[in-house]
């Protein structure tokens, strides 16, 4: 069984871990899986070959045996499913996690997303300044709710799970923008844990050695 991903050649983060391909590395080193990386351009995404895997030309794709995925989401869910470690044994408590999955990217990445695309789209629009300071309170309010949710555990619902890889990896894209995250120091300290773990190190290299090879090749 051969895993492979795929991921930008030339990542436009430049290497910061900001693509979604990062939170699969990271869920495949978690889990102590090994996995091939295909590397495309943003020309192969919009290509037929891709978008019979990725019917919106992205990136991240899986592809195991017979099976070909989309939607970082679900590749994680998929992986966290088949390999231990990232979903605990007890149903509930593995329904919950699956609900902080779901949490991330469905009520916490949205306004996040929104911010980083409003920064490179629309900074020499008009309503840049209003639409901006719109997304910040949004995002305040959902980090916020979260920060109180979290207290002062380690994880949001027990051990390390799924739900946290995938939300420690939304709230990096805030932090990689902005200093709305250090208004939260148990969030802050929760993401840090997060970047502290072996397998996200792991996983941010292996993103970062590919920017590193396309600059100098
Ligand atoms: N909801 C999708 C979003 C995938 C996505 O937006 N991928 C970005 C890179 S992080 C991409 O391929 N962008 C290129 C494009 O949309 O043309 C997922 O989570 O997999």
């Amino acid at each position: 069984m051969t895993i492979t991903i795929t991921a930008f050649e030339r990542s436009p983060d430049r290497g910061r871990g900001l693509a979604r391909d990062m939170r699969v590395r990271w869920a495949l080193e978690e889990t102590g899986q090994p996995y091939d990386v295909r590397l495309v351009s943003f020309k192969a995404i919009k290509e037929p070959p891709h978008l019979a895997l990725q019917p919106f030309g992205q990136i991240p794709t899986y592809e195991e045996d017979d099976l070909a995925l989309f939607e970082s989401g679900a590749i994680v869910l998929h992986i966290a499913e088949r390999h231990g470690g990232l979903l605990p044994g007890d149903a509930n408590a593995r329904a919950r996690a699956i609900a902080w999955m779901f949490a991330a990217l469905n009520t916490v990445e949205p306004p996040i997303f929104d911010r980083s695309l409003a920064n490179i789209l629309e900074r020499d629009e008009p309503w840049y300044e209003k639409r901006l300071s719109a997304l910040d309170g949004t995002i305040r309010k959902r980090l916020a709710d979260l920060s109180r949710r979290l207290g002062e555990a380690d994880w949001l619902d027990g051990e390390f799970s799924a739900g946290d890889l995938l939300m420690v990896s939304v709230l990096l894209r805030l932090k990689a923008s902005s200093d709305i995250l250090e208004e939260y120091p148990n969030l802050s300290a929760y993401v840090a844990r997060g970047e502290a773990r072996p397998a996200y190190k792991r996983a941010f290299d292996a993103q970062l050695a590919v920017f590193k090879a396309a600059s100098v090749g």
